[in-house]
Parts: structure tokens; sequence; C-alpha cells
């Protein structure tokens, strides 16, 4: 009871934007926006707390990285007798064998069948031996078991990722998302929810590319032509970084992966914020043009217009306040020219104030039932 109670405060907490609380959302904007568009470019990564978990055997943030950290483990402990015995029989040998200098001679003989068998054998039965469970757990990352429902979208979420030179597109199959590029073209994260499987079905449009993320212990091929996937659940919360982990041309060096693990209410926010961003490019193109440009108030008041015309919810206000400070968020981190640099970063504020006045006009109208 206490938990199920936890359970639907941080839910109210985390869809407020979306409550009658509106007025404060431009905190919540600015939020919303640190958590599902994160700088994954930021070099002093290890001071950065979102930057925690990067590694399987460390850190390991899903349940197949628990299972690769604890394989590792047990190959290591199978394979230290290895490491260890010959260092021991060498001390051995150096010490009791050593030349005395009491005139004994050194043995001589040449072959000892037993121990030669012995130290073939011992050394293949430790190979099979290690060589069962990983088996087992290469094939578990194939496919979920068969207790996750992978049609339920509160079971398992389905991405159809697809590797090009030299970014990650991700498609959302339940919840019709489709993702890859910001507003500066660079990299967008995958989005997950904590606790809830995710099923990868990778391919290529052009070369081959791996999607790793070592704290998540996945990392698979992607062709063209062809199908690949893999599954995990992610057991932690925060934002994980990855590389593209097959040589794929000049800007694999820059083909990241970034994923946040989000809360299921989170991500239910998240969703709604994708259902109206096509909607809001009109209005960004006109707010971000090229340095002094300024679109008048009557192209402003048109386009907004238009874009309410669907509804004037303060779930589709939020969602263009949060568009239009994301997409600047991203243009301000890109290394750019000067000129365009100086001007997003002096004139962004009183954009999105200009911004804020415009929907103030417009009177906020709920729709009578939710359109899901
Ligand atoms: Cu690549």
């Amino acid at each position: 009871m206490r938990m199920r109670g936890w359970i639907i405060i941080v839910a109210l907490f985390a869809l407020q934007p979306f409550g009658h609380a509106a007025d404060s959302a431009a905190a919540d904007v600015d939020t919303y926006v640190e958590k599902f568009n994160p700088d994954i470019f930021a070099l002093d990564a290890d001071q950065h707390p979102v930057y925690a978990q990067k590694n399987a055997f460390s850190s390991p943030a899903s349940d197949i990285a628990r299972d690769v950290a604890d394989n590792n483990w047990f190959n290591l402990l199978v394979f230290l007798p290895f490491l260890i015995l010959p260092q021991v029989l060498l001390l051995v040998v150096i010490f009791k064998f050593r030349d005395r200098g009491d005139g004994r001679k050194p043995a001589t003989f040449m072959t000892n069948h037993k121990l030669e068998l012995a130290w073939t054998a011992i050394p293949c039965l430790a190979l099979v031996i290690v060589s069962v469970p990983v088996w087992t757990l290469l094939y578990k990352m194939e496919l979920p078991p068969a207790n996750i429902d992978t049609n339920n979208p509160n079971q398992a979420t389905i991405v159809k990722v697809t590797g090009k030179q030299f970014s990650w597109m991700y498609e959302y199959k339940h919840e019709n998302i489709s993702i890859g590029s910001d507003a500066a073209s660079m990299q967008e994260p995958l989005i997950l929810v904590h606790g809830r499987a995710v099923l990868l079905n990778f391919t290529s449009i052009d070369v081959n590319h791996a999607w790793w993320v070592p704290a998540f212990g996945v990392k698979k091929d992607s062709f063209k032509g062809r199908f690949t996937n893999t599954w995990f659940t992610p057991t932690v919360s925060g934002v994980f970084k990855g590389q593209c982990a097959e040589l794929c041309g000049q800007g694999h060096g820059i083909m990241f992966v970034s994923a946040v693990v989000v809360e299921p209410a989170e991500f239910e926010v998240y969703k709604k914020l994708q259902k109206h961003r096509a909607d809001t490019f009109k209005i960004w193109s006109l707010i971000q043009q090229e340095p002094g440009v300024t679109a008048s108030d009557a192209d402003m008041q048109t386009a907004i217009a238009k874009y309410f015309e669907k509804d004037a919810s303060e779930e589709r206000r939020f969602a263009l306040r949060y568009w239009i400070a994301s997409n600047f968020t991203s243009l301000r981190r890109k290394p750019q020219d000067q000129v365009l640099h100086n001007d997003i970063n002096s004139t962004y504020m009183s954009k999105r104030d200009r911004l804020e006045h415009l929907i103030a006009a417009v009177p906020t109208v709920n729709p009578a039932e939710s359109v899901e």
C-alpha cells in the first residue's frame, strides 16, 4: 500500500506540466529538456553525475549487463588457476632446483605422456565448462523470455534501429515515434523505460555498423538487407553513452549512441511531447532564422494560431514550449560558425520570451476528452 502511494505521488509530480500548474511551465520545460535532451558531447563526463554508470562490469545497468558481469567473474574464477599455477611452479623450480654448487647433475628426461595428456585435457575441459554459460547467455541475448509479452507496450518497448553513416534512426513500434536527429542535426538519445524490457531490431541503409552501450551489456552489428536483434531490461535510471563499434567510415569516431532511462510516468510525458513535435516545425523555422532576421508578429501569430487549431490544450502548449527550448539547447551545444553562435546565445532567451507572450494570448481550451 505504501509503495502504491509513492508511485501515485511520483506520477502526479511527473505529469504536473499537463495539470493546472502550467504557469510554472518555463522551469518544467527546462527540467524536461535536460532530461530528454542531455548533452552527450560533454567532455567532463566523469564529473557529470548522469554519466555515473558507464561500465558493464563495475556498474551494470540492465539485467543482461548483470548476467554479462556475472559471467565474466565466473570465467575469471575458472581461468585464474591457469594463471597462478605456472607462476607457483616456476618459483618452486627456481628455488628447489637451483645450482647449490655441490656438483649434482640436473635430470634430462624428455617426455611424460601422463603429464602432457593432463595439461592438454584440463584446459580443454575448462573451455568446455566456460562455454556452457556463455552459449546460454548468447542465446538469451537474442530474444526476450516468453513471460514478457512483447505486444504489450507496458511490458516491452520495440524499437527498429537503423544505422547510417553516421547516426542512428529509432522507430518505436507501439508508440509510433520516429527519432534520430535533433534541430542541430545531431544524434538524439534513445529514451527507454526503467524496468521495461526493450527489444531492438537492427538494420543499416549503407555499410556495417554496431550499436554498443557498455553499461547495458549489449553490442550488436547492423547490416544492410538483414535484421539482427537483441533485448535487455534497463535496471538503472540515467544517461548512458555508447559508440558505434564497427569501423564504418570517416565519421565513425563521432557516431555516438546515447540512451536515457526514465521512469514510466516520464515516458508518458515524452510520448505526448513527440505527438506534437512535427506541428512545431513551422513555428521553429520562423523563430530561428539567419542572424539578424526576425519574423513579423503577423507571421508568428498566424503560425501559432494554426498550431492551436487542432486544440489549445495545456498539453499542446507545453509541447510547443518544450520543443522550442529543446531546439535552442541543441543549437547552442553544436560547434558552429562564430557569428551564428553569438547570435543564438544572445537572442534565444528573448525569442523564448516572445513566444511565451504570443502563446499566452491564445486562450486555453482543454479538449473535452483526451485524444490518446
Ligand atoms: Cu557506424
